[in-house]
């Protein structure tokens, strides 16, 4: 039952590295500017795009956010070579997965327009670490983060987010705030 997964913080996940107010606003717009429109209706779920190298410009700018030591010491100072760009509408998710073999360590996933939460679990030892994605943000896997863990984002309309405590020993309080649309853009290397 839910009650028996015991909640980690995030840097409690060797691999996991979340950075807010990665991406420049201007650069948000540009890009989601350069998508297809049809990529983001409203009237079904989420649709995909998957591109590969050379990526659309402005897209190519997205590896300059990458942090440089993820840049050196994962992808070995090579470019991402693979991404998809995913749309959820309020209810959409995406199932507990780990990324295919198919792809190289070190994956890199960007976030528009609006906030969610992505779960990580790790089953056998029943942990579990909420990451809220920020629009703007990067989050990176590497690692145990990304062969070990699993990570999903719950199909449902909003998300329970921790309101800051003003001490430690007061539990958070959580509050309900409703999805809008989001997307995303994952990077990653071919094997
Ligand atoms: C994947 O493409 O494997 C993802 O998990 C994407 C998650 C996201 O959209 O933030």
């Amino acid at each position: 039952e839910a009650s028996s997964w015991t909640q980690v913080p995030i840097e409690s996940i060797p691999g996991l590295s979340y950075y807010p107010n990665r991406l420049p606003p201007d650069l948000q717009n540009q890009i989601a500017n350069a998508l297809p429109d049809s990529l983001f209706s409203d009237m079904n779920s989420g649709r995909q795009l998957h591109l590969y190298v050379p990526f659309p410009e402005p897209m190519q700018s997205l590896n300059k956010y990458l942090p440089s030591e993820f840049l050196s010491n994962v992808w070995k100072d090579q470019p991402a070579e693979a991404s998809i760009i995913q749309v959820y509408n309020p209810g959409d998710g995406i199932i507990p997965h780990k990324d295919l073999d198919m792809f190289a360590d070190g994956v890199a996933i960007y976030s528009f327009f609006s906030d969610i939460t992505m779960v990580f679990t790790l089953p056998s030892q029943k942990l579990k670490c909420d990451v809220r994605l920020q629009k703007g943000s990067l989050v990176i896997m590497y690692g145990p983060a990304r062969y070990q863990w699993l990570h999903e984002i719950p199909f449902r309309g909003g998300d329970w987010v921790p309101l800051s405590s003003r001490d430690e020993l007061t539990p958070p309080k959580q509050t309900w705030i409703p999805r809008t649309q989001r997307f995303s853009i994952t990077m990653r290397r071919i094997v």
